[in-house]
């Protein structure tokens, strides 16, 4: 052989080991076929089947239109459980700006329905719509919507939960989950009279779950609910509405909490030097049935930060336990309470640490006109293409009212000299 040919293959050998191989893309249809190869032409039918053929760092794009689930037998829809790696998730994404509903109307096993199980690690949901799963059984608890039950580090984004007979969503077990720019509303179970549909539930003992940007509003038990969650979570830039009815009435239902922040039957004495310290910021409760923002007998020290609450019967309550025997001092700054009932309830038994709170300022009652609009006309309108909440006036300061740069620094991002109150950073 001639030297010249040996060197030809030896660069072309090394060209193909330094080729990367790039990440497979899958489509799902609602009108395609699992035996299909899962291209645009020939999608397959079920996201189950697109799981088995994906390998971290590929995408299911998942086509617009209705995935209907049904049969009595099975008691969970779509269980996620192959896991992607850090730095190569395995995506299930709406294609382009089509919306793939999953609907779980007339899935009826007579078991607690979950209508897609998350067990993977390193996934990444967004712009999918999940509704009508059911309570099957009569007198059972609630069925949910999208329920974690042992996957870490996901990204649930652009999601729309609704008309659910439980949570929209729920973690249950997994941590340094991101739920990102999701809406989760009208969920009701009745059988339960409305007790256990939350929009939002973080319940893990890992730490790390995130909400950030997400609506809960007209779930008939509360917006957000950290029950017994023994991990640290954070919920920031989020909105809580009208929860605690039956959804679109006035008719009492579940508990009717904007956002739930830990709490009830947690003993500290059984987790000593682990109670979980929920921080929440730059969120908004209002019209809730009972609570904006409630401590819940929360046995740690909560952070509220920069949140809004407006028209709750209570605003925020720190009520704490009967037996609890050392002082839980939730600190609270930044925050603005607008409305006929006080700002702070159930703290008289636990005095909070509050300072530069609307209520603190001296020389200042915070009134309607300290807002460009007190109308939450538009709160539960579209979003913005990229996901993010819409862009309204409501309950965001004027720009010469004395909220405008009276907070202090909770080390997080303002503009301005200093931090304004409330929810909405404006100058
Ligand atoms: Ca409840
Ligand atoms: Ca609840
Ligand atoms: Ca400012």
């Amino acid at each position: 052989m001639k030297p010249r040919f040996r060197l030809g293959w030896t660069v072309l050998v090394a060209l193909l080991a330094w080729q990367p191989i790039s990440a497979a893309e899958y489509y799902v249809h609602p009108e395609g076929n699992d035996a299909h190869p899962g291209t645009l032409a020939q999608p397959f039918a079920s996201v189950t089947r697109a799981q088995e053929a994906v390998a971290p760092g590929d995408t299911v794009w998942i086509r617009g239109g209705t995935y209907v689930f049904s049969g009595t037998t099975i008691a969970i829809g779509i269980l996620l459980n192959k896991s992607g790696q850090e730095g190569k998730r395995i995506n299930y994404w709406a294609y382009r700006d089509e919306t793939p509903v999953f609907d779980f109307h007339q899935l009826a096993t007579p078991v607690r329905i979950r209508g897609i199980s998350v067990k993977g690690d390193w996934l990444h949901l967004r712009g999918l719509e999940v509704r009508g799963v059911q309570q099957i059984l009569t007198n059972t608890n609630e069925s949910w919507g999208i329920r974690v039950e042992g996957g870490s580090h996901n990204i649930f984004e652009r999601l729309n939960l609704h008309h659910n007979e439980g949570p929209g969503f729920f973690i249950a077990d997994g941590g340094h989950n991101l739920v990102l720019n999701c809406d989760s509303h009208h969920n009701y179970d009745p059988d339960k009279g409305g007790e256990n549909a939350d929009g939002f539930g973080g319940h893990a003992r890992q730490e790390g779950n995130v909400f950030r940007g997400c609506r809960a509003w007209a779930n008939s038990d509360d917006g957000y609910d950290l029950i017994h969650a023994r991990g640290a979570h954070r919920i920031e830039h989020c909105w809580a509405w009208s929860n605690g009815f039956v959804p679109d009435t006035t008719q009492r239902a579940g508990n009717g909490g904007g956002f739930k922040m830990g709490g009830w039957l947690l003993n500290p004495a059984r987790f000593p030097g682990h109670i979980a310290v929920h921080v929440i910021t730059h969120s908004l409760a209002f019209n809730n049935r009972a609570e904006g923002f409630n401590a819940n007998y929360h046995p740690g020290m909560l952070r509220f930060y920069n949140n809004t609450a407006f028209n709750n019967p209570r605003q925020f309550d720190l009520k704490v336990a009967p037996r609890l025997t050392k002082p839980v001092t939730h600190v609270l700054r930044n925050n603005v309470a607008l409305g006929d009932a006080p700002p702070l309830s159930g703290h008289e038994r636990n005095p909070p640490d509050d300072q530069f709170n609307s209520w603190n300022l001296e020389n200042f009652t915070v009134t309607a006109d300290d807002f460009v609009s007190t109308d939450p006309m538009g709160a539960d309108g579209p979003r913005p293409p990229d996901g993010s909440l819409p862009d309204i006036p409501f309950m965001r300061p004027k720009p010469g009212s004395r909220l405008v740069n009276a907070g202090i620094s909770v080390e997080l991002p303002f503009k301005g000299s200093a931090p304004d109150l409330g929810a909405f950073e404006v100058k």
